[in-house]
């Protein structure tokens, strides 16, 4: 059994679509290890979980729609969960994102300028997993 950390971002809890993803979580077979309805986070916050992009030039808008407002945070475990979460999420684009996924069927194109809004995070390696359950469950 693996974990991995998920997070629906401001825009998936502002368009409602908690249930749907949870749902997908569900049916999947996945296990619902964690999971919490948290506040707007702390800048702080997502500059820890967003460690590696914070030099990128996109970064202010990024951090600006994370803390935008309240998101669920949970831990999924099971077999091979962090890719198995991964795909279905889609890809990071919701241009490049393929029909089927949470991305491709729900996440719109950014407007020029704004932030890549794409309803859902997953952990992308054991180590990120780890890193970012301790960071959001300590
Ligand atoms: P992912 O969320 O698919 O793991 P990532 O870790 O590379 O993607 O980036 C984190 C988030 O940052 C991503 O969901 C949306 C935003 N982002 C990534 N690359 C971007 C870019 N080139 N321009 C604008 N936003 C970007
Ligand atoms: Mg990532």
């Amino acid at each position: 059994m693996e974990k991995t950390f998920f997070i629906i971002k401001p825009d998936g809890v502002r368009r409602g679509l908690v249930g749907e993803v949870l749902k997908r979580i569900e049916q999947r077979g996945l296990q619902l290890d964690r999971l919490e309805l948290r506040t707007a986070p702390d800048e702080s916050l997502i500059d820890k979980h967003y460690e590696v992009l914070v030099d990128k030039d996109f970064y202010p808008n990024l951090r600006n729609y994370m803390t935008s407002g309240p998101l669920v945070v949970g831990v999924i475990s099971g077999s091979e969960a962090i890719s198995c979460w991964r795909t279905m999420m889609g890809a990071t684009n919701p241009a490049q994102a393929q029909p089927g996924t949470i991305r491709g069927d729900f996440a719109q194109s950014p407007e020029k300028g704004k932030a890549i809004e794409n309803i859902v995070h997953g952990s992308d390696s054991p180590e990120s997993a780890g890193r970012e359950i301790a960071l959001w469950f300590s």
